[in-house]
């Protein structure tokens, strides 16, 4: 465990890292062995996630998490394929991916660690954000009310979409082993905070 943290290059208390250990502990608890799995994601500070959970894992192009998943899944679908995403890009730049996932319902567990703001590129307001937050985008307060992914995601079709909180780890490592065995898409919404940029 020491030298996975000793890599993990996110600002010092981000709560990312007990979303990862809390994944990597999911799959200890499964059985499910490095060789058969595959956590793919892409650049953002959630998109880290991929390098610090053992192989098999892809940091992807741009926004294609959910297509290289896909194509992992579909060609051989005997492996485990996990995919983390921020709230920014799942449920806004990429919103397309989701609602199209949700539907084709492949098995496939997607975590979105959502810390209610596009935190890479330094706190802009997210799909996410509470209403009276302030953000660099919404410098007064966010005029726009949060929109809720879990009810998005069963209307468009997904049957396991759940949330879950990375102060409550043994509730969320237990949330995310039931989406892995889920057979089918699953998705697990994990509020996080993000020391850095998050103010409310
Ligand atoms: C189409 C497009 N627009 C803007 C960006 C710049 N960008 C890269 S990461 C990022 C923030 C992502 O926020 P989120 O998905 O919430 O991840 P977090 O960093 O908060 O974990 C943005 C806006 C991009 N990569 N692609
Ligand atoms: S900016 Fe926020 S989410 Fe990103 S590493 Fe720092 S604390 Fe974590
Ligand atoms: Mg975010």
């Amino acid at each position: 465990m020491r030298s996975w943290l000793n890599n993990i290059q996110w600002c010092v208390w981000c709560w990312d890292t007990l979303i990862i250990w809390a994944i990597k502990k999911a799959f200890s608890d499964l059985g499910i062995e490095s060789h058969n799995r595959v956590v793919v994601s892409w650049v953002w500070c959630s998109g880290k996630a991929s390098q610090y959970i053992d192989w098999y894992a892809a940091e992807t192009l741009h926004g294609r998490t959910l297509p290289f998943a896909t194509w992992v899944k579909m060609a051989n679908p005997n492996l485990t394929v996990l995919a983390t995403w921020g709230d920014g890009d799942w449920y806004g730049i990429w919103m397309w991916h989701f609602i199209h996932a949700c539907k084709r319902d492949l098995d496939i567990t997607y975590i979105v660690m959502d810390n209610e703001n596009y935190a890479l590129t330094t706190g802009q307001a997210s799909p996410t954000t509470p209403i009276w937050a302030k953000t660099k985008t919404t410098p007064e307060w966010n005029i726009s009310e949060p929109f809720d992914p879990i009810w998005i995601a069963e209307k468009a079709g997904c049957r396991f979409a759940k949330r879950a909180d990375s102060i409550k780890f043994a509730e969320m490592k237990d949330i995310i082993k039931e989406a892995i065995t889920h057979k089918g898409f699953s998705i697990v919404n994990i509020h996080q905070a993000c020391p850095s940029f998050k103010r409310w």
